[in-house]
């Protein structure tokens, strides 16, 4: 494909989203012109996002980096000069070799996450490195590991409702998710639904994309959903809609939650949740009386201290209802029936330290300023931690250290980037061969390299791979090819719903389905303790969390019932999920994205904005005690009094304030130490 100048060439969506879009790419003159989702794609249909149509602004960006650097102004300034990739090898293992040499291997850290979803480039080959090198290892649970392990503790796994299966749902619960942002094929399937007369519900702290799009809209307080489910479930009970013969057969714990729902009454939890007593009694009532209700739960309403045990409680509803049985209900949290041999990808054997030290991603910050066995090095690959970390101006601190070397692989030059002390130019998936699993649908993608690399950039595994080998690794273990990677990553991976994904069916057909038939007998065997549902949980009990699902306030320094409450110092919520035209930080450095997106916001109650003598397009200082960052407001009814919105990860720029992790705190979750991002709470003025 590499060679051919014209032509249309399949290709698969690397970035983090749940639809892992079937792409083509048509070529002219050996560049990509244009990018179109595969029509014969099962999921992708042909259609695509905003932001991938326009990959190609991305792909040939002007300022994408050519080649490695050294930095020669003072970290974060942005000064470098170019250097070849042989002094840049030689410069980074000799930092390392001798760094692990005087403070030891612990002392060095990778940073990474899922900025391409190639599994060979960050769940493989790097892996190896860091293995090998007997690194510190980082605890990725900035994304979704509370809620997963809330889905857990009820479910056993992180598998649901499969995708297609969502257009036979008479009811849809939209719970914290602004899917036509970010889950655009699930919007598809529900439009099918809702032609055969299915209702859609979008639960959520303001009026998204989604919410204008659902059919009915319920806002509420960020962090009171626990307690919304548990007012629903007091509802199911009292009016008998609960399902005893479900709860019979498929559940433990039915009796206790039967007693322990009946203090959530409606009117208590409206005034936990601003939700009014008679729609909860309305949700409840179009729950239990639907056939086939699913619940799509989102990542919004977990980014919270209590969010694992806000998707525990509403995990419980399906099989109180037990709408599992029917084609379509249930719900689902992340879908992982695909999985790959990690331990072949990865080669934990090559640590001479198994269990080493374990820096979670969201304490970057506190970790680099305050480690008692400090961190010297790190390399950042596949994230943007300035931006997307909490408490970000601990971590801009963290990275300014003097004494801390920074080595940073990345397409651009990102904030995280101007405070590397090498920075090195990554390929662009199109570029790279890599394997691709969704952690929503049911199929595998292969994708080779349609383009030829971009000045001297290389992929995460070429990286891995030289490094390595300077290193003086085993030459098999660091050369091995990445067709070699993907057929030791589909090899023995004891996992049934991987039958007949191999290497030759890829190359052959680009995206193969899972073998979907394990799924059929699903309910009963769950990996539980008790291989049912578990509506009661010893094994949260043993650790020391309710058993039973159970409404705890999420609000920094409040611990009270009612979370409109806030401290008088900061009595906003502030809540700041992602944009439409963004992934994430990705996309907020091309002119097309940034244009549809306009400016950093702050979305505001004319309430709030009222007592604060704001109008429409002031600017505002947005702070805490954590920072202040300037927005431009918009007053709006989309949320309830007291809560504000600012959506899209921006980066800071030339002499600008505007990263809303600026505000957010690096506290973790309840559960699965995840983050805490929409846990926040800030005070607002003009400027
Ligand atoms: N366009 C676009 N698509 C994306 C991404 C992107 O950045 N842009 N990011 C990708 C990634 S990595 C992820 S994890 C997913 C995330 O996508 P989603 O699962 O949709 O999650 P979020 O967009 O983080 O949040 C969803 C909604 O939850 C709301 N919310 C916040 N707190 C609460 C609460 O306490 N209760 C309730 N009910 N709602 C709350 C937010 O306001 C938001 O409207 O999207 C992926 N897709
Ligand atoms: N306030 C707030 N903060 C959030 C969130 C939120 O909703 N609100 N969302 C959180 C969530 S859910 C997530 S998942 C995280 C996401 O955080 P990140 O995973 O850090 O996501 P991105 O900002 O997209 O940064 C990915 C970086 O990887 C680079 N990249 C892309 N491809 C490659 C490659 O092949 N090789 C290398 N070396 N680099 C590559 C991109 O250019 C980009 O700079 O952010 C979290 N932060
Ligand atoms: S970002 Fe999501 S919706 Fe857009 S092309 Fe990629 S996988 Fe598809
Ligand atoms: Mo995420």
């Amino acid at each position: 494909m590499i060679n051919q100048e014209n032509g249309v060439f399949p290709a698969v969506c690397p970035l983090d989203c749940p639809d892992t879009c079937g792409l083509l790419l048509h070529k002219e003159n050996g560049k990509i012109v244009k990018v179109v989702g595969n029509p014969d794609h099962p999921i992708t249909k042909g259609a695509i996002c905003n932001k991938v149509r326009n990959m190609t602004e991305r792909v040939y960006h002007p300022e994408r980096l050519q080649y490695p650097m050294r930095r020669v102004g003072a970290k974060g300034e942005g000064k470098f000069e170019q250097i070849s990739w042989d002094e840049a090898i030689g410069e980074i293992t000799s930092k390392f070799s001798s760094i692990a040499e005087t403070y030891g291997s612990e002392s060095i850290l990778p940073y990474s996450f899922y900025g391409n979803m190639g599994i060979l480039g960050v769940d493989g080959m790097d892996r190896r490195f860091f293995n090998a090198l007997g690194a510190s290892m980082l605890e990725q649970t900035i994304c979704n590991a509370a809620g997963n392990t809330g889905w857990k503790y009820t479910m056993g796994a992180n598998q649901g409702t499969i995708p297609e299966d969502t257009e036979h749902a008479d009811l849809i619960i939209v719970w914290g998710g602004n899917i036509v942002s970010t889950n655009m094929h699930q919007v598809v399937l529900a439009e099918k639904a809702r032609k055969k007369g299915a209702q859609i519900v979008v639960i959520d702290v303001h009026r998204n994309r989604t919410a204008q799009w659902g059919d009915w809209f319920i806002p509420l307080y960020p962090g009171t959903d626990s307690a919304l489910a548990l007012g629903v479930m007091h509802v199911l009970f009292e009016r008998g809609m609960a399902n005893e013969a479900f709860m019979q057969k498929y559940t433990v714990g039915h009796e206790a939650l039967r007693d322990h729902v009946q203090s959530y009454t409606p009117e208590r939890v409206a005034r936990i949740t601003g939700v009014p007593e008679a729609d909860i009694v309305k949700l409840a009532e179009l729950y239990g009386k639907a056939n086939a209700a699913h619940i799509h739960i989102g990542n919004g309403l977990q980014h919270h201290d209590h969010g694992g045990m806000s998707v525990r409680s509403i995990s419980c509803l399906p099989a109180i209802t037990g709408h599992w049985l029917q084609r379509g209900g249930g719900a689902v949290r992340t879908n992982s029936y695909a999985s790959t041999n990690s331990n072949a990808l990865e080669r934990p054997d090559l640590r001479h330290n198994p269990e080493p030290r374990v820096v979670n991603m969201n304490r970057i910050g506190e970790a680099l300023l305050e480690a008692e066995q400090p961190i010297r090095a790190m390399l950042v690959y596949c994230s943007n931690p300035l931006v997307v970390a909490p408490d970000s101006e601990r971590v801009e601190r963290g990275f300014a250290r003097e004494d801390l070397f920074t080595v940073v692989h990345d397409l651009f030059m990102t904030d995280t980037a101007k405070y590397a002390d090498i920075v090195l130019p990554a390929k662009s998936s199109f570029e790279a061969t890599d394997l691709y699993t969704s952690y929503w649908h049911q199929y595998v993608h292969l994708q080779e390299p349609v383009i030829a690399p971009i000045g001297e950039s290389k992929s995460n595994v070429e990286l891995f791979s030289l490094l390595g080998q300077a290193m003086g690794y085993d030459p098999e273990i660091f050369g091995e090819t990445p067709e070699q990677m993907i057929e030791a990553a589909l090899q023995n991976t004891d996992n049934p719903y991987m039958n007949g994904v191999t290497l030759e069916a890829l190359q052959e057909q680009r995206f193969v389905k899972l073998d979907m038939t394990p799924y059929d007998s699903y309910l009963d065997r769950l990996p539980t303790p008790s291989g049912k549902i578990e509506l009661y949980s010893e094994t949260m009990e043993q650790r020391g969390l309710p058993p039973l699902p159970t409404y705890r306030t999420s609000l920094e320094g409040y611990d009270g019932e009612r979370p409109a409450s806030v401290t008088d110092e900061y009595p906003l919520m502030f809540v700041s999920p992602p944009n439409h035209n963004f992934l994430n930080s990705s996309f907020a450095n091309t002119q097309k994205h940034q244009r549809l997106e306009k400016m950093p916001m702050l979305q505001i109650h004319p309430e709030d904005a009222a007592r604060r003598n704001v109008e429409e397009g002031d600017t505002v200082l947005v702070w805490n005690e954590r920072g202040q960052i300037e927005l431009t407001a918009k007053i709006t009814e989309a949320m309830l009094p007291g809560t504000v919105i600012s959506q899209g990860l921006w980066w800071d720029g030339e002499g600008k304030k505007q990263r809303v992790n600026t505000l957010t705190s690096n506290r973790l979750s309840d559960m699965g130490n995840g983050a805490t991002f929409f846990s926040a709470t800030v005070e607002v003025k003009r400027q």
